[in-house]
């Protein structure tokens, strides 16, 4: 099983999302959407948009580089054009967990590595999988969505209409 969070904070972002689904659709089966979360940013750049945020389960023949190449090429499909770090953009595709692999290459760390400080990740993702053990802290989502700060979880609030998913 693998898991993504999707970030846009440019343009119509309930689309971005939309259009990055359908596309993901092409490498991998998707078997789980989360709710939106609109987000605060978090990290280093405070002076941008508010982010949609969600968190998305699936299987894929591609294995964790070959992955990493196809989403990289299909937020640049998306429109994604200034790959500034930490700052705004259209789309975001980022893999959190590929199986129980544990990897750190230039290109790719596994787990994500700010996955149990970001609460704009954990929240969604303990909506579709809370009891997902994190394969280097041993940790469920559940725990580890309840041990960040209130103050976190609490610049993170679900939207209630669900995304119309399309299809390419
Ligand atoms: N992505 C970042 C930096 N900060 N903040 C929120 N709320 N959501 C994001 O997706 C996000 C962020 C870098 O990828
Ligand atoms: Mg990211
Ligand atoms: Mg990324």
């Amino acid at each position: 099983m693998l898991y993504l969070s999707l970030g846009t904070n440019l343009g119509n972002r309930r689309q971005n999302l939309a259009r990055a689904i359908a596309g993901l659709g092409d490498f991998m089966q998707v078997t789980a959407v989360s709710p939106i979360y609109e987000t605060r940013p978090w990290g280093p750049v405070q002076d941008q948009p508010h982010f949609y945020n969600l968190c998305l389960a699936g299987t894929s023949l591609l294995s964790p580089l070959p992955f990493l190449t196809a989403s990289k090429q299909l937020e640049e499909e998306i429109g994604r054009v200034d790959s500034t770090r930490w700052g705004p953009r259209l789309i975001d595709i980022d893999l959190l967990l590929h199986g129980q692999t544990i990897l750190q290459t230039d290109t790719l760390t596994l787990p994500h590595c700010q996955l149990t400080q970001r609460a704009f990740v954990l929240a969604p993702l303990a909506d579709i999988a809370p009891a997902l053990i994190h394969p280097v802290t041993g940790q469920t989502v559940r725990d580890l969505l309840a041990a960040l700060p209130l103050a976190e979880v609490q610049d993170v609030h679900q939207l209630t209409e669900p995304l119309q998913l399309i299809h390419k």
